[in-house]
């Protein structure tokens, strides 16, 4: 309630420095400890999404992030909320994404006495969230949420934690808002992009590598529009699809988990890497195999917002310590060599990876997820959203669809399973018009499974995919390459997920033949409900170039054992 005195609750202070900073949606799991900010909520214009698991609030937030370069908001309860909320600090962390966990704690005059779901979230989020603190003080509000705004954004983006003394969040002050943030943009120097188009004019295989977090729709075209100058092939690392055009003259394809044996050839044959954005992590480099450490062989140019990442692994020849947006800007301002040494080396690699995305790979049973994204990248327009956890379902989205816009495929670079149908309830909260399907596996789908709730709560008509094999398929193929035969602890049970779906008030389906999804999928945005189409596949069928029994005879035949 406003008073009149010109004070305001810390609670008050808190959501109107969200409004300040320019928030529109915050996702949330209430609890007792933070009723006061909740209720700021009451009388304020930020769309509030309550959530039925703080993994789940705590991912749509991350997924925000993602997409608008914006911290993304959850505010949760304290101990039990905020460990429950975890797996999206780790996912922003790992993915470098700007957000903000928003966290109630203990009155003040009882701290430190572990009293009722008291936790030490500096200690406990520590090495994982950019900055972790507690506000003790309510006139310092403004100026700490500013910090956590900040802190998100800069740099390197990633997680902030804020705690909420709930006696702290009911006090009473006099303070006035802060002024709005405004991300930081890191500019290249003058000089170091001079040296950049020397080492493009001295290479004779150049290849540029895209990744991580901080850009935009404008600095991906800026980017292509660069690419075209230069005829210089570029890729993009794991799970960032989208900051390239896939159908871009340019475009090499996308270095993940099981990528183009020609791109990766590519890659190691190149004499100039140019890596834009990305850290060249696990992943990507193909279990730190494709480049040396510290010193790579090949000239190795690192654009990165973060000073803190650049060296970090690998040595660069040439850093350039500046954010995507700004780097992308800068590049207007090069020229291409006379002669371009490696002109029809782009092309090439582009039908390379038309080549290696055209056509689903045969599968046994009567499912082939290949052919089912085909046909969904021919159905949906390019401004579709395609958000998935983690499993091997993810192998056949990440290698058949073709993203076309910057942000259009959210998925984790950590790897953690149960982000999809967070992810895709977010994006049908921010961008209503804009198509949304999820994609999961049957065990990575129950992990948020319960946000479907909240899809039907706020009528976000959107599908979900479940790639239902039966076990949790990518552990069980890790099992048969080193234990073959040996199956234990990976077999799921499963519901009947249309059920499932219907008794949630969503829409339901079932299809066990590949023929039979388009017009499953047409009932499905017909009914104008969050929808979940079940897949019934042959566990069998563990990745789109082989199958579970091959991987089983390959591992028995192996001498060494
Ligand atoms: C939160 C989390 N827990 C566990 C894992 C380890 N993990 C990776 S993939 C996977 C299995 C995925 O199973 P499913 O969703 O059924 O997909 P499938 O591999 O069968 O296609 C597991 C357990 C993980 N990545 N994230
Ligand atoms: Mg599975």
């Amino acid at each position: 309630m406003r008073a009149n005195d010109g004070t305001r609750t810390g609670g008050e202070i808190l959501i109107d420095q969200l409004i300040v900073h320019g928030v529109q949606h915050v996702f949330c799991v209430p609890g007792e400890s933070y009723l006061a900010a909740l209720d700021a909520f009451y009388d304020r214009k930020i769309a509030l999404t309550v959530c039925r698991q703080e993994g789940g609030a705590a991912m749509m937030a991350e997924a925000v992030g993602k997409a608008t370069g914006r911290p993304g908001i959850a505010f949760v309860t304290r101990g039990p909320g905020a460990t429950n909320a975890s797996p999206g600090i780790h996912i922003a962390r790992q993915d470098s994404t700007p957000m903000i966990l928003f966290v109630g704690q203990v009155g003040r005059e009882m701290r430190e006495r572990e009293a009722f779901q008291e936790l030490d979230y500096r200690a406990v989020f520590g090495t994982m969230a950019k900055w972790a603190t507690e506000i003790d003080d309510p006139v310092r509000i403004p100026e700490i949420v500013s910090r956590a705004f900040y802190t998100a954004t800069n740099g390197r983006p990633g997680p902030v934690v804020v705690a909420l003394p709930e006696d702290m969040l009911t006090e009473r002050v006099a303070v006035p808002d802060a002024p709005p943030f405004e991300p930081v943009e890191t500019w290249p120097g003058l000089s170091e992009m001079a040296k950049l188009q020397k080492l493009l004019w001295a290479a004779e295989r150049p290849i540029g590598l895209l990744g991580g977090s901080r850009w935009s729709q404008t600095a991906c075209d800026a980017m292509m529009r660069f690419a075209e100058r230069f005829a210089l092939p570029v890729a993009t690392t794991f799970r960032r699809g989208h900051l390239f055009d896939a159908l871009h003259s340019c475009y090499a394809g996308d270095l993940g988990i099981g990528p183009n044996p020609k791109l990766l050839a590519r890659v190691r044959a190149a004499d100039l890497i140019v890596l834009v954005g990305g850290r060249l992590g696990e992943l990507p480099s193909q279990a730190y195999t494709l480049l040396e450490i510290p010193g790579p062989r090949q000239t190795f140019v690192h654009v990165h917002p973060g000073a803190e990442e650049i060296g970090r692994v690998y040595r660069p020849h040439l850093a350039i310590h500046a954010a995507p947006t700004a780097f992308a800007a800068a590049l207007e301002g090069l020229q291409p060599p006379n002669e371009v040494r490696w002109r029809g080396e782009a092309a090439a690699a582009h039908s390379e990876y038309l080549a290696w995305t055209e056509k689903a790979t045969p599968q046994p049973g009567g499912i082939n997820l290949g052919e089912i994204i085909v046909w969904l990248r021919e159905q949906l327009p390019p401004d579709a959203f395609i958000c998935n956890g983690a499993g091997n379902f993810s192998t056949w989205v990440h290698r058949f669809s073709r993203f076309r816009r910057f942000g259009a495929h959210v998925a984790p670079v950590s790897g953690s399973m149960g982000y999809g149908v967070p992810a895709a309830v977010a994006m049908k909260r921010l961008y209503p018009d804009r198509p949304v399907v999820c994609v999961a596996g049957d065990g990575d789908f129950l992990m948020n499974g319960q946000e479907f709730a909240t899809a039907v709560q706020y009528e976000l008509p959107f599908v979900i995919i479940v790639f239902d094999n039966g076990f949790y398929g990518t552990i069980r193929m890790h099992q048969e390459r080193e234990y073959p035969g040996r199956t234990v602890g990976t077999d799921l049970k499963n519901p009947d997920f249309a059920a499932y779906a219907r008794a949630f008030g969503g829409h339901g389906a079932i299809v066990e033949k590949t023929a039979d999804f388009p017009a499953a999928y047409a009932a499905a945005v017909a009914s104008g409900k969050p929808a979940i189409i079940c897949l019934k596949v042959d566990p069998e069928a563990i990745l789109p170039g082989s199958t579970l029994t091959a991987i089983r005879e390959k591992a028995l035949a192996n001498p060494r054992r």
